[in-house]
């Protein structure tokens, strides 16, 4: 967003709380910490140039090198001059008399703006569950989403992790190849497949960068930001043995999707889910050897409702003798005590206590900056009105003039290659601003018809699937006290880039756009 913005002439200035670049990549350090999406594809693509200096080393890449390649970027386009590091928004708030934005920094810092773009990321307000007792604690404790840059020494220690999500099913492999003691509390079993995780081959490399064009078309058109389509079957179209064979060349690939586009009714279908679950279930049995752990670890969710896991050697892990699971469904967690903590009915000593228990998805960060737009009303006072978000196009929302949100709610970009997603967030903001200037316009709101409609449209295309029957972060389930809803847009990255092309087309349709006193804004 800086580079457009800077090379289309704006000044522009990034606050961020970090004392570096790197966003997620930057706070996520645990160990073991990945991206599930292929490196080849988790790129900017914004400048041919640097498509072809970087090479990444593996299919999926592990933190240090996601970090180091942000580094990269940040270095080539000079882009930390205009980066305030260590400066954390506590408040914006739109003035109608001036049609500016006044941002304030826990520095004390003051800046006015014309533009408030959020760029804060749907995964970064970690969730901490409020248990009784945690000061008390005379263990270290860490989360994943904020792990220290020091290493975290597990050697000799007994240590507890809580969470078996993707920062779970990824670092629990890894802690345990260290920690004399592993005890994991699970409260809900995860699918989780194997990654399959190599290291890329040059030859495999120079042919991506000869044909990156055409993968570029194709992960933008695509749904998810990943050059993939779901296979047009249904899964209940072939007979088991066809769905069997089927479904374990997909596991013997590995990776993000290969189950989950192995039929094209997963999604939807109670039936035809069920039998990518049982698949998996049957793995699961297979792979752990005490055949008690082996049926706590069974998931019964629908596949693919939560966030889909890879892993590597996750559920081989628990056929290590330093290795404990233990279930917080039936016995929950009860308080934190000084030497460990205590469940319904057991109490355990720990030395280290490792939270991988998620995130304030979406709003959450949005809701820690006091935003406030036309008449002081707060994003968190409009949001908490209805059920859930209204936005329109998951950019932008009434009464918050000059506001985009970059990968908002009812976007698709938590359900997607977030790279993907956030390039097409800055091009069209970036367009936009740029058509302002152009139309010499220094305001620009949606209309509330228009964010009605699209919020319905929302709510409308994930209602017959079957991400809405389960508690997910995807839900706001996660986060107690937090509205129910499905806050992304389901319609995939593809089509959701026509509708977001189309309204600018039209001259930015559904938006009200006003003439400014000072016609040319910069
Ligand atoms: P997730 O996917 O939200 O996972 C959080 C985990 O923590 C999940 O297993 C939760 O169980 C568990 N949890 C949360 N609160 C508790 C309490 N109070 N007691 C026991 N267990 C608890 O977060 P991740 O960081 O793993 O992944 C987030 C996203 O980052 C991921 O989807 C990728 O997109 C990248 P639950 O399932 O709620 O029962």
């Amino acid at each position: 967003m800086l580079y457009r913005l800077r090379e289309a002439g704006f000044s522009t200035c990034v606050f961020e709380t970090g004392d570096n670049v790197g966003g997620t990549w930057y706070w996520n350090r645990y160990p073991g910490a990945r991206c599930d999406v292929e490196s080849i594809y988790y790129n900017y693509t914004f400048s041919e140039e640097l498509l072809k200096e970087w090479t990444w080393s593996a299919k999926y890449a592990e933190q240090p090198e996601i970090l180091s390649y942000i580094n990269f970027v940040a270095d080539k386009f000079d882009l930390r001059k205009d980066i305030q590091f260590k400066a954390r928004v506590d408040s914006a708030q739109f003035d109608e008399e001036g049609n500016r934005w006044t941002i304030q920094l826990n520095n004390g810092q003051i800046v006015s703006a014309r533009y408030f773009i959020t760029g804060v990321g749907c995964l970064s307000a970690s969730n901490v569950p409020k248990f009784k007792g945690l000061e008390s604690f005379q263990g270290e404790w860490y989360h994943t989403g904020r792990w220290p840059h020091e290493k975290v020494d597990f050697s000799g220690k007994r240590v507890g992790i809580i969470g078996t999500g993707s920062s779970g099913i990824q670092s629990i492999p890894a802690i345990a190849k260290e920690a004399e003691q592993l005890l994991v509390f699970q409260r809900t079993p995860q699918y989780s497949i194997p990654a399959r995780n190599v290291l890329n081959d040059p030859d495999y490399i120079q042919q991506i960068r000869e044909n990156y064009e055409e993968i570029k078309k194709n992960m933008r058109k695509s749904l998810t930001g990943i050059p993939m389509e779901p296979r047009n079957r249904s899964a209940l179209d072939d007979t088991p043995e066809e769905r069997r064979q089927l479904f374990e060349a997909a596991w013997e690939q590995g990776g993000l999707l290969s189950l989950s586009y192995a039929y094209n009714d997963l999604a939807i279908k109670p039936e035809a889910n069920e039998t990518v679950a049982e698949f998996i279930r049957s793995k699961i049995r297979r792979i752990v050897k005490n055949p008690e752990v082996a049926e706590k670890l069974l998931p019964s969710y629908f596949y693919g409702t939560k966030r889909p896991i890879i892993d590597t050697d996750y559920f081989e892990t628990y056929n290590r003798d330093n290795v404990t699971l233990v279930d917080v469904k039936s016995a929950p967690i009860q308080e934190i005590i000084p030497a460990g903590l205590r469940t319904a009915d057991a109490e355990y000593e720990l030395d280290i206590i490792v939270f991988a228990t998620g995130f304030d998805a979406m709003t959450g960060p949005l809701f820690k900056m006091d935003i406030r737009g036309r008449e002081g009303v707060s994003l968190k006072e409009k949001w908490a009105e209805g059920e859930q978000t209204r936005t329109y196009l998951g950019i932008s929302t009434a009464g918050f003039p000059n506001m985009f949100m970059l990968t908002g709610p009812e976007s698709p970009s938590v359900l997607s290659n977030m790279m993907v997603s956030i390039e097409q967030h800055v091009e069209w903001v970036s367009d936009c601003i740029n058509y302002m200037r152009d139309h010499h316009k220094g305001v620009i709101e949606a209309n509330v018809e228009a964010e009605n409609a699209w919020t319905k449209h929302c709510r409308e295309v994930a209602e017959p699937t079957l991400y809405v029957k389960t508690d997910s972060w995807y839900m706001g389930a996660n986060i107690e006290g937090k509205a129910r809803g499905f806050q992304i847009y389901l319609g995939g990255v593809g089509p959701y880039r026509q509708i977001c092309d189309d309204v600018a087309e039209k001259g930015y349709e559904g938006f009200t756009l006003q003439a400014s006193e000072e016609s040319v804004v910069n």
